[in-house]
């Protein structure tokens, strides 16, 4: 069964079958031969660069060192004149990275320091051997090159004009290189039948970093992987290279849809951040040394102090492009979030329809089912957004178009959908059917608008459509046509409920090298897709989400789906990105966790796992455990692959069907929750999901938990992730904390782990004490039906007794909240017996009729004797309450507070 299809491995490469690895590995067991050259230190406007000379062939490497404002240095080595220039990555980086002067403030010759203004943070560079140390108050918290991996292929001249041109010279460096050619993959690399042959012949690069102290890191992603980074052995690096794998294999580190060069490194005390941007195929190793002899060679004085401490070297190699790495000093978790959001953005604030329930499958046959599948969440009573579309809705998979028998009438369908406030999202592939007939074809082959193969003809591969070509998303040009083809009068039979999904953007090649591009094929600019390879996919969401904008003439919010992605995806995406191909497992509900953390953490808050799992039949139990789960997960939807049975909500008894509705119900009344914490990660850069580490950086225990995350910082959760389990065990952080049970109150001091008992309605969430959760009291249909629906706030009080938590709204889909100001952005406190309603930012304002109707206060030791509101009016009213001494806890009813005026309401 498809269950049982194991991912082929013959198809994907092993470390072993990459050439640049080889060569890496091999020139490593030699002596580093770099030496910086100090005496050629230049100090420009934004930089401070200096020459790093190879001793064997003394040519020359330019190192360019930059400080970024908030602890951020950026370390750039490149050829210092390359024959052609090499790739650097564009549209990752914000605009406006900030400059801070480097003061050099160094003794001695063999060595340079820099430092920022504040002086606390110097980036100390010892000339011979090359060796980069990061210092904090004297500590040294990262090592560049200390290993002496620091790797650079040179461009060169072809062996064959080589040969040609200066026939003795060459002779030697020719012979050797062509004699090792077929092992070393100079010019030209095999893996199974297919040939990569490489014009600009090898022009990989590599560098190490060791991180002093840590032992804990996170991020790369994408890999179906644990949360905290492995050890990688000999030949099993963690592998950046977007591919399509269907049903990929857990617990593996090869590369699937997604990469972001990033990870972050974290002990007590200190967090950080690298940032490798590169977009061509990279190579990530990872090695704890569990305690190593520590020495501070030149720094001196605290070497006493620290004779032993634990160190992990961390590898970097590519395939080509330059070393261009940003080394973010934090020193907190959030520090580190914050410094990454500055050079690759913040995620984009998406509309709140995208964070509701979203129905998809491969495929809803047409338009009668899609009206019986909507009226069947009706007829259940179950909330939903969004009804999806994919590949089979189109005309023989021509995006852009709808099969004329399924879809006679697309605009009624979405008609009907709106009717409900509900949307409807579209699959849109980069892939496009080679059809001279078709008009995107036709228009797209005649500018010229498709990657071209080597030999200068238009690339053609194979996709769903048959023989297609591949829209070159990395040209401005063409991203600009594209977005204009979702212009209402272009795009028949779309409107303004129609968001896009963006699939096989890696890009997928059926019969292309591990089910990919060619390398060698050619992108505007010249360039061979082996240089950007990465970061293909991210541009045509870029795309696909600026056509969404146009069309609404900039005033609307985009939402796109994206299986591919690159670093900075989060602020183009205006949308998600979900973790693709997975199966209905135990195994990979279990992993979605950790694979969700890894992606949130470097910047991808909005993202999701098929719930269900796409590939298999999952049993009523797994189905009804995952929508529990992904209720509590950024973006959330039911998807399946074509051989699968039905799976929609109500199809397995009505005790599953009311154990889902419950699971989405509860999604939705924690919906103002949701969108004040995108809200925040999009003004702060704060991820939604966080790791339990990053809200208790202090805490060992928490740096290695994936089982169980905090859901911002009010929220605990921990989905159950096995079958027919009747208890399990959930950490509580924090010695200083209380934790409530979301559903039975019971509540229980921090730092201990709990015997929580399950049944299949449970799903373990727990409230921190000192927190103020907004709700929404009544559920609608969808969030549109939800507008005016009254507020409720779940208060969670700290062991002294005090409550803080906040409300972002605004139109919920345009534009305004940014250009007008049009939001509200209210604060809860709770402190002495007042819960205080205020205005946490002066500057939004937006006429909500919304009021509060019911709060429930958690942690609360004894029965009051009056409940009182009082509102800015000076208007004081009693309040009826209900008091239950078992659970400490106190509901009001019924109140009419408005959200977005000032309040109190007095408990004595
Ligand atoms: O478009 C069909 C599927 C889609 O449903 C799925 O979500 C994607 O990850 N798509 C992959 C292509 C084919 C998968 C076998």
């Amino acid at each position: 069964s498809v269950e049982d299809e194991a991912v082929d491995k013959n198809i994907f490469k092993e470390c072993s079958n990459i050439a640049f690895y080889r060569r890496q590995k091999q020139w490593l067991s030699k002596k580093s031969p770099y030496r910086a050259s100090l005496d050629s230190v230049t100090t420009g406007k934004d930089s401070t660069s200096f020459q790093i000379i190879d001793e064997a062939t003394k040519i020359p490497l330019l190192a360019e060192v930059y400080g970024l404002e908030g602890n951020i240095f950026r370390l750039k080595i490149n050829e210092e004149s390359p024959l052609k220039p090499r790739y650097e990555v564009p549209s990752v980086l914000t605009s406006k990275p900030s400059f801070v002067r480097l003061i050099s403030c160094s003794g001695d010759k063999g060595s340079l320091v820099l430092a920022d203004g504040k002086g606390d943070l110097k980036f100390h560079v010892t000339a011979d051997p090359f060796r980069v140390d990061l210092v904090s108050e004297e500590d040294i918290v990262m090592s560049i090159n200390s290993l002496g991996q620091l790797y650079f292929e040179h461009l060169q001249i072809p062996p064959k004009q080589r040969a040609t041109k200066e026939n003795e010279d060459s002779a030697s460096v020719d012979t050797s290189q062509q004699e090792n050619q077929d092992d070393m993959g100079l010019w030209e690399e095999k893996f199974g039948n297919f040939i990569d042959i490489k014009a600009n012949g090898p022009a990989s690069i590599g560098l190490d970093f060791s991180l002093h102290g840590f032992e804990h890191l996170y991020g790369i992603p994408q890999h179906a992987e644990s949360h905290q980074l492995k050890n990688t052995g000999d030949g099993d690096a963690y592998r950046l290279y977007n591919l399509d794998v269907y049903g990929y294999k857990i617990h593996d580190k090869m590369g699937i849809y997604g990469s972001v060069p990033y990870l972050l490194a974290h002990k007590l005390g200190r967090t950080v951040g690298i940032f490798w941007l590169n977009a061509s195929e990279t190579l990530v190793e990872v090695n704890t040394e569990p305690r190593v002899e520590y020495t501070l060679t030149q720094m001196g004085s605290v070497a006493a102090k620290q004779k032993v401490r634990s160190r992990t070297d961390v590898h970097w190699m590519s395939e080509s492009g330059i070393i261009d790495v940003f080394l973010l000093m934090g020193p907190t978790p959030f520090d580190v979030f914050k410094q990454y959001s500055h050079l690759t953005g913040t995620q984009a604030m998406p509309p709140l329809f995208s964070l509701g329930y979203h129905q998809c499958r491969w495929n809803y046959e047409d338009e009668q089912d899609v009206k019986a599948v909507d009226a069947g969440f009706d007829e259940h009573d179950i909330p939903y957004d969004v009804m999806w579309l994919d590949i089979e809705h189109t005309d023989g998979k021509r995006y852009f178009t709808w099969d004329k028998k399924r879809f006679p009438n697309p605009k009624r369908m979405q008609e009907l959908l709106r009717s409900k406030k509900r949307k409807l999202v579209v699959i849109s592939d980069p892939h496009i059917k080679v059809d001279p007939d078709y008009s995107v074809y036709a228009k797209a082959k005649e500018q010229g608008f498709f990657v071209k193969d080597h030999e200068g003809g238009d690339f053609e591969g194979v996709c769903w459509p048959g023989l297609s070509s591949y829209l070159d998303f990395t040209n401005p040009k063409v991203r600009e046509w594209y977005s204009g083809l979702f212009a209402f009068p272009v795009y028949q039979g779309s409107t303004d409920i129609l968001f896009i999904w963006n699939d096989m953007n890696e890009p997928s090649v059926f019969r292309g090298p591990e089910l990919t591009m060619q390398k060698n094929a050619i992108h505007h600019g010249n360039w061979e897709h082996r240089e950007l390879h990465n970061i293909y996919g991210f541009y045509q969401q870029m795309a696909t989400a600026e056509g969404l904008i146009q069309r609404s003439k900039g005033k609307e919010r985009p939402f796109v789906l994206t299986r591919s992605f690159f670093a900075g995806s989060q602020k183009y995406d205006k949308g998600a990105v979900w973790t693709g191909d997975n199966k209905s497992d135990w195994s990979y509900l279990k992993i979605s966790i950790p694979m969700l953390l890894t992606l949130s953490v470097t910047g991808i808050s909005f993202c999701g796992a098929d719930v269900g799992g796409f590939v298999g039949n999952p049993e009523a139990e797994l189905l009804v455990r995952w929508y529990q789960a992904g209720a509590y997960q950024p973006f959330f939807r039911g998807h399946a692959t074509m051989s699968t049975k039905r799976r929609e909500p109500w199809l397995f008894g009505e005790e599953h069907t009311r154990l889902i509705r419950e699971a989405i119900r509860e999604r939705y009344a924690l919906l103002p929750y949701w969108y004040s914490l995108v809200y925040r990660a999009h003004t702060t850069a704060e991820p939604i999901m966080r790791p339990l580490w990053v809200e208790f950086p202090n805490e060992l225990e928490t740096f290695g938990t994936e089982d169980e995350y905090m859901l911002g910082s009010a929220l605990l959760v921990h989905p159950v992730t096995e079958p027919k389990v009747t208890v399990v065990d959930v950490f509580l952080p924090g010695s200083d904390e209380v934790w409530y049970d979301s559903k039975t109150f019971a509540h229980w001091e921090g730092a201990r782990t709990v015997k929580i008992p399950v049944a299949l309605d449970t799903v373990p969430v727990f409230q921190r004490g000192g927190s103020v959760v907004p709700v929404k009291a009544t559920i609608g249909k969808s969030t549109g039906w939800m507008t005016e629906s009254p507020y409720g706030l779940r208060v969670a009080l700290s062991s002294k007794g005090s409550a803080v938590g906040e409300l972002y709204l605004d139109d919920g889909h345009s534009f305004q909240y940014f250009h007008q100001n049009r939001y509200l952005h209210r604060r809860f406190s709770f402190c002495s017996g007042v819960l205080i309603n205020s205005c946490a930012d002066e500057r939004g304002h937006y006429p909500s009729e919304c009021v509060v109707e019911q709060i429930l206060i958690l942690g609360l030791r004894k029965q009051p004797s009056s409940v009182t509101t009082h509102s800015s009016d000076g208007k004081d009213q009693p309040v009826a309450f209900t008091y239950s001494a078992k659970t400490s806890s106190l509901s009001l009813e019924k109140l009419l507070l408005k959200v977005g005026a000032d309040w109190e309401v007095h408990i004595r």
